[in-house]
């Protein structure tokens, strides 16, 4: 698994303190030495957050999809692979010499994977003893039988890139029909010139180191070899081509990509120790053992801005979680070790990161500076909302000074990017931050949009309750409303649709007829509607 690398994320549905606190986080990680921390961002970024990263020059975080682990993050054995022509004794050496796999993936020229060798390939060949033309069945270059056989050659010319006549070994038996193809081993130099002179062979090995007298104007290629008679025979099969014996149907691969909790299942339903590993473009990237996925680790991961499984990326029960970062409520999480965890009811994510800045005595960059600043005017609303503290506001003060920006001018620029209804329709703008609440038996889903522009947006007032009406009738639910925050009266229009009406008109003070109400100085959801929500319908919110 490669260690070094830390995945630092806020939520789902990411808004900007989850983009905001990841990146900075992750600078601030790498500055004291973590080289391998890095932000991804869980789902797409807002308008909002678009503009953020752009006024700073920072880039969009990579999008995290899951974090289970995958054949990609294992050190696995390098692509070491062989030729489909490559004799026998090659793979043979490969094997023996090979502390690693003792599987040879078969490649042709390009590097893409023909077949696979292993040792039970190789000693059934030379525990056949059925094969007595051993040439029929299987290939032998001869250039690699030479290359076997140490052979050094000395005259004439073997025509055929593959062996493919007949062998002898010692006297050619009578009334053979000898052609260029075929190929005698003789320990004798007189039977030799007999062989050379009367007969039309392709090949004559000379053993036991004869020298190749009176053999100069031979037609055959004459071979000498520092071997008996009986020793060269007995090497000829290791000059098989690997692509003769090697498999090539039911061949268990795997990619990069594949989950390793995946191919853990399918190698627990075979007998294989090795498989090899390939790229898209079917080349060889590696070979997987077993030993590879046992007991391997997860991928380390920093939970910024949430803590709740729900909300976080796919497969973090595989994760090695090994640190949080949070202002919300403690929820569900459990960790198998000990983390480190930096929890406080702050308005933002990202003052708890510059405490930590401060912390680690780390400079704060210019660009993280407005990163973390405009993430904390987005949390608390311009420090408009009751979750604003005053450590909030000074921490920004002291960011806004850092990236030279003026507070007041760049929240308004900024909520006005992100509130920007020429950009998306009313069904986009309800699902930009949209979360669901139980309360006892009824459910509600309620989401908030800020915005600049109040009456050009309650102009729409109409199209609104269609579409919570439209989202009302598509979804489960008791009630779907819409928190409409205007940033400069410091209040929002509460909008109610569902049978569980009277739960608003009760809260809000809204009437049996009325579909929608302006609440003044109301602008937190979790603080302000929420628990009076809970209060009308007789309970607590979960
Ligand atoms: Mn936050």
């Amino acid at each position: 698994m490669l260690q070094d690398k830390v995945y630092i994320f806020g939520h789902k549905n990411p808004d900007t303190d989850s983009i905001c606190a990841a990146v900075a986080y992750a600078n601030l990680k790498r500055e004291i030495g973590v080289v391998g921390a890095t932000a991804y961002r869980l789902g797409d970024i807002s308008l909002e957050t678009e503009f953020v990263l752009d006024y700073f020059g920072v880039p969009i975080p990579e999008l995290l999809t899951d974090v289970k682990g995958r054949i990609g993050d294992l050190k696995v054995y390098d692509p070491v692979s062989i030729l489909e022509t490559e004799p026998i004794k090659t793979a043979w050496d490969m094997m023996l010499n090979s502390d690693t796999s003792r599987l040879v993936p078969i490649t042709d020229g390009s590097n893409k994977l023909k077949g696979i060798l292993g040792m039970g390939n190789v000693t059934q060949i030379f525990m056949d003893d059925s094969d007595d033309d051993i040439t029929e069945h299987h290939e032998i270059l001869y250039e690699n039988l030479i290359r076997i056989l140490n052979g050094r050659q000395v005259g004439g010319n073997y025509k055929y890139e593959q062996f493919c006549g007949n062998l002898y070994a010692g006297p050619v038996p009578d009334g053979a029909v000898i052609c260029d193809k075929d190929i005698v081993i003789s320990g004798s130099i007189e039977n030799a010139w007999k062989l050379a002179y009367e007969y039309d062979f392709g090949c004559i090995i000379l053993t036991n180191g004869i020298a190749p007298k009176g053999l100069e104007n031979a037609k055959a290629n004459i071979v000498c070899v520092n071997a008996s008679t009986f020793k060269v025979v007995s090497l000829i099969k290791q000059a098989i081509s690997v692509r003769s014996i090697m498999n090539t149907s039911g061949i268990i691969s795997f990619t990069k990509d594949d989950y390793i909790d995946k191919v853990l299942e399918i190698m627990r339903g075979n007998r294989f120790r090795n498989f090899p590993i390939i790229n898209d473009d079917g080349t060889l990237y590696g070979v997987l053992s077993r030993r590879h996925v046992m007991g391997v680790a997860g991928k380390k991961v920093i939970m910024v801005d949430h803590n709740e499984r729900s909300q976080s990326v796919e497969g973090l029960e595989q994760a090695d979680i090994i640190e949080i970062i949070d202002h919300h409520r403690l929820a569900d999480i459990q960790t198998e070790a000990p983390l480190y965890s930096h929890m406080e009811p702050l308005g933002c994510t990202c003052t708890i990161i510059y405490k930590m800045y401060k912390e680690h005595e780390a400079e704060i960059p210019k660009d993280m500076a407005g990163l973390m600043l405009a993430a904390i005017l987005s949390d608390t609303l311009n420090f408009t909302s009751p979750t604003s503290t005053s450590i909030d506001k000074a921490t920004g003060e002291k960011l806004a000074a850092i990236a030279g920006v003026d507070i007041a001018e760049f929240g308004r620029a900024m909520f006005k990017a992100g509130t920007n209804l020429d950009k998306m329709s009313i069904a986009e703008m309800l699902n930009v931050d949209r979360k669901r609440f139980s309360f006892g038996e009824k459910s509600a889903y309620i989401s908030q949009f800020n915005t600049l522009d109040f009456e050009a947006v309650m102009k729409r007032k109409d199209e609104i309750l269609q579409e919570l009406a439209n989202f009302y009738n598509a979804n489960e639910c008791s009630l779907a409303m819409l928190m409409l925050t205007d940033l400069d009266r410091n209040g929002s229009e509460i909008f109610a649709v569902g049978r569980a009406k009277e739960m608003a008109d009760v809260a809000f003070g809204m009437k049996s007829d009325q579909n929608h109400i302006f609440l003044d100085g109301v602008v937190s959801r979790k603080k302000q509607i929420v628990p009076d929500l809970s209060k009308a319908a007789g309970g607590s919110a979960v």
